[in-house]
């Protein structure tokens, strides 16, 4: 095992016991609620947003507390998408991080239901930041990030186009539009958020966002790549999920050769940009190159 994958194993467990910390323990009337919400949170995943926005903030030189709550709230948000994304209405999966989806086991109402409440929940774990870190400025920055990145003109906003657009063709603009919100908005979300809390300028906050969206749209077009290549006992999810769909994908349109070569073009160009500001975090920049290579 290489040091980058030793150190990566060790931030993805503490992640997971940061995120655990702010899960609520199923008990009273509405228990089943909170334990289909659990069930999401806990079954797996790969926990890359809040480890992108905990290298963020510690690439600015971050060191406070606040930043755990927003780690927890930007995979409560992340899930929260998740489930809803998996339901009969959206793309009716029936897997996800290697286990059955929320409303197959809970049903379609209660997984609606859940979806809503760690959408709430998010909030209400990222507004604990402002006792963290009392009277500083950043946590309420941080804080409308997140809220705007999350909505109509962030992840909603792109995938209301994604399942307007269905069995439709999209130009080059559209497709780009839809990636760069859909997938692109929560990656800039978690890095901005760190590199704000941490007290970023506005023109580096800008430079953050260009580099995630980089990112985010690698990001994006790999996860097309692995449905058409990948198999579902790695992924954890089916695959093939996109043409059953009927999805215009970066595959469908470029071919996969293509494909490929921008996920690298685009997973560079965030790391030049990073490696513009006048801050280093050779783990981070390692991560965003690992990610061109991804199966999971
Ligand atoms: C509110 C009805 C309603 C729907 C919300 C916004 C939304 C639906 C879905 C978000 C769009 C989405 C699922 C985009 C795909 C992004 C993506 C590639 C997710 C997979 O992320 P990973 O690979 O997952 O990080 P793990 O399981 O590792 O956390």
């Amino acid at each position: 095992m290489t040091n980058f994958d030793d150190q990566m194993k060790k931030r993805v467990t503490e992640i997971r016991s940061i995120i655990e910390g702010y899960l609520p323990e199923a008990e009273g009337f509405q228990r089943t609620l909170l334990d289909a919400l659990d069930y999401s949170m806990l079954v797996g995943g790969k926990k890359l947003r809040p480890l992108l926005m905990q290298q963020t903030y510690a690439m600015f030189g971050g060191t406070s507390g606040a930043i755990r709550p927003f780690m927890a709230a930007i995979e409560m948000i992340h899930t929260h998408s998740l489930i809803h994304d998996d339901l009969p209405a959206l793309d009716n999966d029936e897997y996800r991080r290697g286990k059955k989806t929320t409303h197959v086991v809970y049903g379609e109402a209660m997984a609606i239901l859940a979806g809503d409440a760690l959408l709430n929940l998010a909030y209400e774990t990222a507004a604990k930041a402002f006792s963290e870190d009392p009277g500083n400025p950043d946590v309420a920055r941080a804080f409308e990030i997140l809220t705007r990145k999350t909505g109509a003109y962030g992840m909603l906003g792109g995938q209301s186009v994604d399942v307007e657009y269905v069995g439709k063709p999209l130009t080059d603009e559209q497709l780009y539009f839809i990636y760069s919100m859909k997938t692109g908005a929560l990656i800039e979300a978690s890095m901005m958020v760190g590199a704000a809390l941490a007290g970023a300028s506005a023109q580096e906050l800008e430079q953050v966002e260009a580099a995630a969206r980089c990112i985010g749209m690698a990001f994006q077009i790999q996860d097309d790549i692995l449905d058409v290549t990948g198999n579902q006992e790695d992924l954890g999810k089916p695959v093939n999920s996109d043409e059953k769909n009927q999805k215009t994908t970066w595959v469908s349109v470029h071919g996969l050769e293509q494909a490929r070569e921008d996920v690298e073009r685009y997973s560079r160009e965030a790391v030049r940009l990073l490696r513009e500001l006048p801050y280093e975090n050779e783990f981070l920049d390692e991560l965003i190159l690992n990610l061109i290579h991804r199966t999971v």
